[in-house]
């Protein structure tokens, strides 16, 4: 765990940064009418950092809570192409933060703790968390065009 931490530390620090330069018409292209913008897919790792901030912390006390989300809904209801893309990235960072941080309280005890996210089996929460940071980076690297 700690050094799953250290990493999503590293990762968030070190893309904030590079996000920060991507220009506006980069953001706001697409590679396919149907395929997500990185605007898009940048929302989507909002509502990925919203959704597990919930699980992180709901598994700590609840028995194998369900907690799932329709990716594509989520990102069509908030319209994330016509939102500020410095808010967005702020709000991504600052989550991302948050996150870092309720990892790092996590007593090892609970780390066997699970949730229901959907899948045929229930996950642990150490699972969720090293889950969180794998899908991050895939993320991350559709937006840079680069592995990190
Ligand atoms: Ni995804």
């Amino acid at each position: 765990m700690e050094i799953t931490l250290k990493d999503l530390k590293e990762t968030i620090h070190e893309t904030h940064k590079r996000l920060k330069n991507i220009s506006s018409e980069d953001w706001s292209s697409r590679n396919a009418p149907t395929k997500w913008s990185k605007k898009e897919i940048l929302g989507h790792l909002i509502d990925s950092a919203a959704n597990n901030h919930q699980r992180l912390v709901r598994v700590q006390f609840e028995d194998n809570p369900a907690i799932r989300y329709d990716q594509d809904k989520w990102v069509m209801t908030q319209d994330y192409h016509n939102a500020s893309i410095n808010d967005l990235i702020e709000l991504w960072l600052n989550y991302n933060k948050h996150l870092t941080h309720i990892i790092s309280k996590m007593p090892k005890e609970k780390y066997e703790r699970t949730c229901d996210v959907g899948k045929e089996e229930s996950v642990t929460l150490e699972w969720l968390v090293k889950d969180y940071l794998r899908h991050l980076k895939h993320h991350l690297n559709q937006i840079m065009g680069e592995l990190l």
